[in-house]
């Protein structure tokens, strides 16, 4: 296979290990700490997880073991969208299994959760790692965004466990893939199988994070890359002078992606979903504030600037949400009527007596296009699909109607010429930083680790992350502590809770300070692209967001 310059420097790249996981093996123990609840809804909770609920927090510690030479057989999932770094939460994996057992073993499920129910599996060998460590993607055993739902699904799912012989599968996911991991561990224990299930925090998008899960894996780098792209076309803005660019950025939900951007690139102006929402900033508000920096910075003779919009935030903006949120209830309960509805006109008068009378006016002040991407299929988990939403040309052109008025009142005199982008799939998949490669090796080691103790329903924790690798803390967090119940297809459902912006936490807080300065003047800043060789404050710094919050 050829593989590129880059690729070949980066198989013989050692991930930095914590301490606790590279001191010698037979002296790795487990200390738990006290029973744990879920952040909510308790008592629901406990019902529904009536063997997993409430278990203690785990911390790797030095200490004598005899359990970590067992023989192992080890099934991995990779599941839902693709984060830098996969491929060495699996080498991580591998290695701690073989360092405990040479004849352990470790299978790949592919293509995601549906590998595991319809037992589509392979051996992971040293020659398949060899040739993904430190490399970007999925592409080892593909991933899926196949949900395990039904009766049929969980048994399935454990046949294929019962028929491999699996003592543990450990699933790497975000939120939505990890309350399935949750589901698993809690049905395999109820049949009273030995199999463990265990979780690896991933998703660019940032959202998987608490006390104990300080960021997910993959956001470092996808942040990296599109603030390498931003920082690139401000220089060109900068340069050409004649261009506002609005670029959408990844991100279903929560705004850390563009957070994190807008402290690296210091843009015009940058949206956070949460306080949208938080301040019911409605959408003609949020195209009166773009209109506000362009027409003050046109004033300076300044007709060029940069937009960032986080992909969630049609969701955010309350009449939006508000019409999202009937249209998925309405689109779940009534799926096979739905779907019979060919065109798009079709679906609309269908839809019309359907929705509340603020929703449907609502809905047809709306550019056609943008009406039609809210109405294409929801993920098997229920969400709307943002990244099909083109809310940068959304943006685009209510900006540029409102500029045309406003030039008519004599209030605006600049030149307005807009480009969109979107940024996403671009960065999902990169070279993982150095940052991204140690951490995903560590969860990987962390996860085999935890399977070694005979641990189920646990998320690989690794954190203290903005210090050396050497000073990691890592260990395991029961699944349900993060849980709580919400509405998802028109029911009540158990799901581990998103982690949305703080508006009062020191990421949020630093952009706000700045962000009337930067709608006005250029101030742009411009990261470069990731740096895998150099000194560690250019290679092993982490995310801007994750040094504010914990210095
Ligand atoms: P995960 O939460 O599964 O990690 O995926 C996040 C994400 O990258 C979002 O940022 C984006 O909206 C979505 O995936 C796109 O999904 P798809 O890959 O199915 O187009």
């Amino acid at each position: 296979m050829d593989v590129s310059a880059l690729q070949k420097v980066r198989y013989a790249y050692k991930p930095k290990l914590p301490a606790c996981l590279s001191q010698d093996i037979d002296t790795i123990s487990i200390e738990f700490g006290v029973p744990t609840e879920s952040v909510a809804d308790q008592q629901d909770l406990k019902a529904l997880f009536k063997n997993s609920y409430g278990k203690p927090l785990a911390m790797c510690v030095s200490g004598k073991n005899d359990k970590i030479h067992k023989e192992l057989k080890v099934g991995v999932i990779l599941s839902g969208g693709q984060a830098p770094g996969g491929h060495n939460v699996i080498a991580g994996l591998f290695d701690g299994l073989r360092k405990g057992n040479a004849a352990s073993k470790l299978y790949g499920f592919l293509g995601g959760p549906s590998g595991l129910i319809n037992n589509k599996v392979v051996e992971l060998t040293d020659e398949i790692i060899d040739m993904y460590r430190n490399t970007g993607g999925f592409d080892i055993i593909g991933s899926g965004r196949t949900k395990i739902e039904t009766p049929e699904q969980f048994a399935a799912s454990y046949e294929t466990v019962e028929k491999l012989g699996l003592n543990a599968v450990v699933v790497v996911g975000g939120d939505d893939s990890n309350t399935n991991a949750a589901l698993l561990a809690e049905y395999f224990t109820e049949k009273g199988s030995s199999a463990q299930v265990i979780g690896c925090p991933k998703t660019i998008d940032g959202d998987l994070k608490n006390e104990y899960i300080e960021t997910s894996f993959g956001h470092d780098t996808a942040c990296k890359t599109y603030s390498e792209l931003i920082g690139n076309i401000e220089r060109d803005a900068n340069s050409a002078k004649k261009y506002w660019h609005f670029i959408k950025l990844m991100g279903r939900a929560a705004s850390h992606i563009a957070l994190e951007c807008a402290l690296q690139t210091q843009p015009n102006v940058c949206f956070i979903s949460e306080e949208v929402e938080a301040k019911k900033i409605s959408l003609n508000q949020v195209v009166e504030q773009i209109c506000q920096s362009v027409i003050k910075r046109a004033e300076k003779g300044d007709n060029f600037g940069v937009v960032l919009i986080p992909e969630g935030l049609v969701e955010f903006i309350p009449e939006m949400k508000t019409l999202i949120g009937e249209l998925n209830d309405i689109i779940a309960d009534n799926k096979e009527e739905f779907a019979e509805k060919s065109s798009f006109i079709d679906q609309l008068y269908w839809l019309e007596p359907r929705l509340s009378v603020a929703s449907c006016k609502f809905l047809n002040t709306l550019p056609p296009e943008i009406a039609k991407e809210l109405l294409v299929d929801r993920d098997p988990h229920g969400n709307v699909q943002v990244s099909r939403i083109e809310t940068e040309k959304l943006l685009m052109d209510m900006v540029e109607r409102r500029l045309a008025k406003l030039k008519k009142e004599g209030v605006y005199k600049g030149k307005f010429s807009a480009l969109g982008h979107f940024f996403g799939y671009e960065g999902r998949c990169a070279f993982p930083s150095n940052f991204d490669a140690d951490y995903c090796y560590s969860l990987g080691f962390c996860a085999f680790v935890l399977i070694a103790f005979g641990l189920t329903g646990y998320l690989s924790s690794v954190r203290n992350l903005v210090k050396p690798a050497v000073e990691w803390i890592v260990g395991g967090v029961p699944l349900t502590m993060m849980m709580n119940m919400e509405q998802r297809h028109g029911a009540k459902k158990p799901v581990i809770k998103k982690a949305l912006v703080k508006l009062n936490d020191r990421p949020f807080l630093t952009f706000a300070e700045n962000r009337d300065n930067w709608a006005v003047t250029t101030s742009f800043l411009f990261p470069g692209s990731i740096q895998y060789f150099g000194p560690p404050e250019v290679c092993d710094q982490t995310t801007k967001t994750l040094i504010l919050e914990k210095t």
